[in-house]
């Protein structure tokens, strides 16, 4: 019979979204379960055009569930992804509370799908969505060209942190607009005042070097995740990557200048067949006629999405470009409904 799905996080920024693909995509389910914190438990949600209420997050609220789709907390998941395995669940975890365990595959089905089958702890997680917002289409050109190297620079999203970055972005564009700030030394730092929410520096009228938290000498959570799950994603564990994370004032959709370093020659006319002809990438590349990828467009769609693609002056093995990609859809939401499927294939296959 057709397989017990559970949403656990359903009424956060990616569990909205993942509501919404879950109603798109073939329905392949029996029940769908909804869980969330007891906050929300109660309320009702959509799904599939029905409302379904939504169940508090304990043990009982696994029984009967095949695959869990976690979207918590990192210290959330940490404690019960664990728990819904251990009641026969298979969890697909966005946290980054399991993407460097040796035993949980970190998948992405257009680049690794094999991976998912081996899953001794009965979790697979998906990656972080900055990684996600570009790993389909360098996994394709690393297919063909062998990657050597990756330096990346992302432009990313308020909705990164969720429903809170997305409000403090609306409260402190409210607080700008309309005035002449952005002209003096601090002055829009004195307008947004303390309400920075969930970011160190205003956001409005702004780019902001940092994403994440402290790592070690000087790197952010953000650049050490780019590096090992690229690394980890692709099999290549010495993968040389060098990634500096930036957050703009964009409701959704990341986007990076990407300079990749292949062992190979390339040419920009095999990397655009190469790209135009890989599942969920699509190039858009017309700098000439004044058309240009923005997040504004991109924005709700499910490709990884390229242009400005180049190759380097100085170096014929290197190929630079951008990318830009919903980092609610492919680099939350759908990548992790996509894995879903690919394990539920298991029950039918
Ligand atoms: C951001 N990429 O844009 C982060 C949020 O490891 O899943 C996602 C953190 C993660 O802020």
């Amino acid at each position: 019979s057709a397989p017990t799905l559970a949403v656990v996080g359903a009424t956060g920024a990616v569990g909205t979204v993942m509501l919404q693909i879950l109603s798109q995509h073939a329905d392949i389910w029996g029940e769908i379960r909804l869980i969330a914190s007891s906050r929300s438990a109660g309320r009702k949600l959509t799904v599939r055009g029905e409302e379904v209420e939504v169940h508090a997050l304990a043990e009982e609220a696994f029984e009967g569930v095949d695959i869990a789709l976690f979207d918590l907390p990192d210290e959330i998941a940490a404690q019960w992804a664990p728990i819904a395995a251990a009641k026969g669940a298979v969890v697909v975890d966005n946290s980054a509370a399991f993407r460097m365990d040796p035993d949980v595959p970190l998948v992405v089905p257009e680049v690794n799908p094999h991976a998912v089958r081996v899953r001794p702890r009965g979790i697979v997680a998906t990656p972080n969505c900055t990684t996600l917002s570009m790993i389909v289409a360098v996994g394709a050109l690393h297919a063909e060209f062998g990657l050597r190297e990756l330096v990346v620079s992302s432009y990313q999203a308020v909705s990164g942190v969720g429903m809170a970055g997305v409000e403090a972005l609306r409260e402190q564009t409210k607080l700008v607009a309309g005035t002449e700030l952005g002209t003096a030394p601090g002055d829009v730092r004195r307008a947004v005042g303390e309400a920075t929410g969930p970011f160190p520096e205003p956001i409005a009228l702004n780019v902001l070097p940092w994403v994440g938290s402290p790592a070690d000498d000087g790197w952010s959570s953000e650049e050490m995740k780019i590096r090992g799950e690229s690394r980890k994603i692709l099999d290549r564990p010495d993968l040389k990557v060098s990634a500096t994370c930036v957050r703009v004032p964009v409701v959704t959709t990341h986007s990076l200048a990407v300079h990749a370093r292949f062992e190979n020659e390339i040419t920009v006319q095999r990397a655009y067949e190469i790209l135009s002809t890989s599942p969920g990438v699509v190039v858009f590349d017309n700098p000439a006629a004044g058309e240009f990828l923005t997040p504004a467009d991109v924005v709700g769609t499910d490709p990884t999405w390229v242009g400005r693609v180049r190759r380097a002056l100085d170096d014929p093995c290197a190929l630079d470009f951008f990318v830009c990609g919903d980092n609610l859809r492919k680099g939350s939401a759908l990548n992790t409904a996509q894995i879903a499927e690919l394990v539920a294939a298991e029950w039918s296959g």
